[in-house]
């Protein structure tokens, strides 16, 4: 078996987040692994998000502020921070992702990204792309570790709604070819949405892109 922290790996992680989309994938990527994850909550105005460019400095800080919330103080706790990183908008909105998506919204993103169109469909996927990135800081009761994810693709030109969360309704991922691996726009591999986005597509196929399952994975393999 396993062991995380000379712990059995039946261990229960504490996840700060106040995003639902958030926790349900964390929870459908550790299971497999016998990890419980709960959702940590912590009264309102309790942390102070920092203003910072960088994906990593704002999740290290909100776990270190998150520990003194945690019910006994060697818990495990996991925080994330993550985004959508548009290159025509030199990354943008990345690390405000979340204020963006609550002000302007998907739509708002599209109507940014209107101009950029092409006939050619492997043009406009290069036009429109885009990327999420989630970085993964964890608490193990001793030291911390910080994982990062990456889930290349392009932005759609329509909403899929259904599944998802976020930008998933506009976020289209690159197809992987069959180690897992991201291929350039346009070509086929053997894991593809077929040109739909996140949000019209189950959560366990988002799970082969995903930002998250990659950020988790990477976490996993720095464990003791
Ligand atoms: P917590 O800080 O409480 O965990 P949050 O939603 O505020 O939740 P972030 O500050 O990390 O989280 O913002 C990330 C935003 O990026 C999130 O609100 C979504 O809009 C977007 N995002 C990140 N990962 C996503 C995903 O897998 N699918 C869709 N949108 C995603």
């Amino acid at each position: 078996m396993l062991l995380v922290g000379g712990r059995s790996m039946e261990a229960t992680v504490w996840f700060l987040t106040g995003n639902q989309g958030k926790l349900e994938e964390a929870q459908l990527h550790f299971a497999p692994l016998g990890y419980e994850i709960k959702q940590l909550v912590v009264p309102e105005g309790a942390l102070v998000e920092p203003q910072s460019a960088s994906l990593q400095d704002i999740a290290i800080s909100k776990l270190e502020q998150a520990k003194a919330h945690l019910p006994t103080p060697d818990a495990m706790i996991m925080v994330e921070d993550s985004g959508l990183f548009i290159n025509a908008l030199d990354g943008f909105p990345g690390v405000y992702s979340s204020y963006v998506h609550d002000t302007i919204g998907c739509q708002g993103i599209l109507r940014l990204l209107a101009h950029l169109e092409s006939e050619d469909p492997v043009q406009h996927k290069k036009l429109r792309a885009a990327s999420y990135r989630a970085v993964i800081a964890m608490w193990n009761g001793t030291s911390m570790y910080v994982g990062l994810g990456e889930c290349p693709g392009s932005l759609a030109s329509e909403m899929h709604e259904g599944h998802g969360f976020g930008y998933d309704p506009i976020f289209v991922p690159l197809d992987l070819d069959d180690f897992g691996q991201p291929l350039p726009a346009g070509e086929l591999g053997s894991t593809s949405t077929h040109g739909t986005a996140f949000g019209g597509v189950e959560i366990d196929i988002k799970h082969h892109f995903s930002h998250r399952r990659r950020a988790l994975e990477n976490l996993l393999e720095q464990l003791p």
